[in-house]
């Protein structure tokens, strides 16, 4: 890990709301939900809550310093940092009863839609002087059957060496790290990057500050973010961790599957190399 530095909420841009209302996932999540599901659902949450203000005797300040910062997750735009890293895996768990093939993990906050396009080998965009270890990660999309799905999508993004994402930490240029590789006719793919640091969350924002506040740890471990896509089947959103990683064994996000972590081997000339091959059922 090379940070020295911790990041700043506005350095690293933990503030995802904005571009979290551009994406799909919010346009699916703004269709009508029958009167019947909410109140069942929001009932289940509201019970949860009011069992812990019993169960810990919960005071005044305390629920008003509670109010304070809920306040301060919507001001701050730590919604989808928050909600992705304490939530979302439990929603990734229930969905993952139904998908066959590959393992999923969560979206995560930092998704951008519309990376360049490029083709089945390919480096991704990255800076001149871009650091950390050169990774060469291949591999084959098939289906459960195992036939080969050629012009298959493999988005893929992922933090620096530093552990920021480009489109959100300002300093970073647009479409760093970031990229859509189409798998050749026999569904094949070779990806050259550099190997990810663990990501921090910011420590300043209200997220970071119920982390220290609660003596947390604030880091996931390294990871490489992809969406897998192919016509005529379900999309795979997933997470690769890499073997012997810091905190691949504790995870603040919880996101962490077994079959989910790499192992590279240096190929003798400083760069690591890897293969992972996807599944995608029939949608
Ligand atoms: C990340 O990089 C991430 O993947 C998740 C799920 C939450 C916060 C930062
Ligand atoms: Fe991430």
């Amino acid at each position: 890990m090379t940070t020295v530095e911790s990041p700043t909420a506005a350095g690293s841009g933990a503030n995802a709301t904005a571009s979290f209302r551009t994406t799909e996932a919010y346009h699916a999540g703004t269709a009508a939900v029958s009167p019947q599901r909410v109140s069942t659902v929001v009932k289940a949450v509201l019970q949860g809550v009011h069992q812990a203000i019993r169960d810990n005797d919960v005071t005044y300040p305390e629920f008003q310093a509670a109010k304070a910062w809920l306040i301060e997750v919507g001001e701050g735009g730590e919604w989808p940092l928050f909600l992705d890293v304490f939530v979302e895996h439990v929603v990734e768990e229930v969905a993952a009863r139904t998908q066959q093939g590959t393992k999923g993990s969560i979206l995560g906050p930092y998704y951008l839609p519309d990376a360049q396009r490029l083709p089945a080998t390919a480096t991704l965009p990255m800076r001149e002087d871009e650091k950390g270890t050169p990774l060469v990660f291949s591999g084959q999309v098939r289906d459960v059957d195992g036939t080969p799905l050629g012009g298959a999508e493999v988005d893929i993004w992922q933090a620096d060496d530093e552990g920021y994402y480009s489109g959100f930490a300002p300093h970073l240029p647009d479409g760093n790290l970031r990229g859509i590789v189409v798998t050749d006719d026999e569904g094949r793919f070779e990806i050259t990057t550099i190997q990810p640091a663990p990501y921090q969350i910011p420590t300043d924002g209200p997220t970071g500050k119920l982390i220290t506040a609660a003596d947390w740890h604030p880091w996931r471990p390294a990871h490489l973010h992809l969406l897998v896509r192919a016509a005529g089947h379900r999309t795979v959103t997933t997470q690769l961790y890499f073997q012997g990683g810091e905190y691949v064994d504790n995870d603040v996000a919880e996101a962490v599957k077994p079959d989910l972590i790499l192992d590279p081997q240096e190929r003798g000339d400083g760069t690591n190399t890897v293969t992972y091959d996807f599944v995608l059922e029939r949608d």
